[in-house]
């Protein structure tokens, strides 16, 4: 799309333009230097802003916009008194007193989503939902590329979605987190889903319903919408004049689980697609994203041919029930990415057999007392690290044997000396991380280190 046409959008849809507007970007993060940038290039003055006194990307900011004006340190500056629209990025909370002020004055809200939204023709898919974002996110930029299209991926994924303008693409598939929905009105995806709801992000988000209602923002416009039959809160979302394809892995729906001769298949209505066992991933849970992604694709005309060759060489995620070793019989599974009680609940229940459980950190305000049945079900024992530690012990109380662990080695050392030949032992913590590692791939290296050197 050109500049033209884009300015005359973002007209349109927010009333900005590059002779009027005052822009003032919120957040010098990746998103923050991706609006800048964007900006720039169609010709808008505007001044960016982070609470942090020197964040990160600061120093580069200054190298790549020298005269763009800079206020950091604090929200509370006359920089957004004067602004006319905030590109406010996700990680800001929309109740800081600065915006909540701007916003009693008049300034309009307006997310990087928005501003992509405006930007390009090609069709867009949007993917949201507690757990699975980015391992739907990822299978669909391969069954994508697969099928011969030229596909970009990016948003909460990873590339801010305005730096994948410039791959011209000719579909997009976008992660949305709810931080990003909350303040995004321009997106109108082409399909979309909602993948499932628990409990997440509750620091930041008033209620469950709350979150649910952001997250329910992915479906704007007349686009498909791609829901998950096995989640209550999903399937309510369903609008009856619009057109819906479902998903589930516990009943008939449009993309399904099903036996075909002696082999569970994922089905498209009655038709087998490919077997269940060709899906190189552990957990029944990413069967799941798998028919998930499976219903995106054909919203948006994707060969389903080409879609279940990407899933048959589908390698998955790191930190996502990552199968890290087999040692002395004992297997060691990778799951740091479980940052809420939902992805450790859904880890479990994969299971045959009982596991020796890593959990632990930071629990957002969840209620733990959420992991107690599936815990008791599942979990030979655990061990627990981490700031909340002991709100996960009192919620197991009576439950399973319970361990503390002061850091991962001395974790992964307690598993392995209550682990026996043919047992498994998942690290799921069912919490973030920040308290005590930098995120949650440094808590899952840690922990794959840790096992290494068992190994030695
Ligand atoms: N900042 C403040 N004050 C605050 C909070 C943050 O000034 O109170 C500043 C920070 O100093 C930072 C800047 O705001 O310099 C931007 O921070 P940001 O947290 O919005 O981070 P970005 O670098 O822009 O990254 C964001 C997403 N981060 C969050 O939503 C927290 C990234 O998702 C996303 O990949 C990126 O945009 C590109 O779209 C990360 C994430 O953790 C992976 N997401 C959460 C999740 O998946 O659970 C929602
Ligand atoms: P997200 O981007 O939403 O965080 P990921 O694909 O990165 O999702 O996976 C995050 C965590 O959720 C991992 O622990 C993973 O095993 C788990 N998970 C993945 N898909 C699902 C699902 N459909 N339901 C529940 N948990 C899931």
């Amino acid at each position: 799309m050109d500049n033209a046409t884009i300015l005359q959008n973002l007209k349109k849809h927010f009333a900005l333009d590059p002779q009027t507007s005052k822009v003032l970007v919120v957040g010098i993060g990746s998103t923050g230097i991706s609006v800048a940038h964007f900006l720039r290039k169609l010709g808008f003055k505007f001044a960016i802003t982070d609470s942090r006194p020197s964040p990160p990307l600061l120093h580069e900011f200054f190298e790549m916009m020298p005269d763009t004006p800079v206020f950091t340190g604090g929200f509370d500056e006359p920089a957004f008194k004067v602004s006319t629209h905030l590109v406010v990025s996700p990680g800001i909370a929309l109740n800081e007193k600065a915006i909540i002020k701007a916003i009693a004055n008049g300034t309009q809200i307006v997310s990087d989503i928005d501003l992509f939204a405006c930007s390009d023709d090609a069709p867009i898919i949007g993917v949201t939902g507690s757990n699975g974002k980015s391992t739907v996110t990822t299978m669909l930029g391969e069954m994508a590329a697969t099928a011969g299209l030229r596909v970009a991926i990016g948003g909460n994924l990873g590339i801010p979605a305005l730096d994948l303008l410039n791959q011209h693409a000719q579909l997009y598939v976008i992660e949305l987190s709810s931080f990003q929905l909350e303040r995004t009105s321009a997106l109108k995806a082409a399909a979309a889903t909602v993948l499932n709801i628990s409990a997440d992000h509750l620091d930041r988000h008033s209620s469950i319903t709350d979150y649910a209602q952001q997250k329910q923002r992915i479906f704007n416009g007349d686009g498909t919408m791609v829901l998950n039959a096995d989640d209550p809160l999903v399937a309510a979302m369903h609008e009856p004049d619009r057109t819906a394809l479902t998903f589930s892995i516990k009943k008939p729906a449009d993309f399904h689980l099903a036996w075909h001769g002696n082999e569970e298949y994922l089905m498209q209505g009655t038709t087998p697609l490919m077997p269940l066992a060709a899906l190189p991933l552990e957990g029944r849970h990413n069967a799941a994203n798998a028919l998930a992604a499976l219903a995106l694709g054909t919203a948006v005309g994707l060969d389903s041919q080409a879609m279940c060759n990407a899933l048959r060489n589908f390698k998955g995620l790191e930190h996502r029930m990552q199968k890290v070793a087999d040692i002395r019989g004992i297997t060691w599974i990778n799951d740091s990415k479980a940052t809420n009680i939902g992805a450790c609940v859904a880890a479990l229940e994969g299971y045959l057999d009982k596991v020796i459980l890593i959990a632990g950190g930071e629990a957002k305000g969840a209620d733990m007392n959420e992991l107690k049945p599936v815990v008791c079900a599942k979990a030979k024992s655990v061990v627990l690290m981490g700031k909340d530690a002991p709100l996960i012990e009192q919620a197991l109380a009576g439950c399973v044997p319970v361990y503390s662990a002061s850091n991962m080695n001395e974790a992964v050392k307690i598993a392995a000396s209550l682990a026996k030949t043919g047992d498994s032992v998942l690290l799921s913590p069912a919490c973030a991380s920040l308290d005590q590692f930098k995120n949650y791939q440094d808590r899952g290296n840690k922990f794959v280190k840790a096992v290494m050197e068992l190994a030695r």
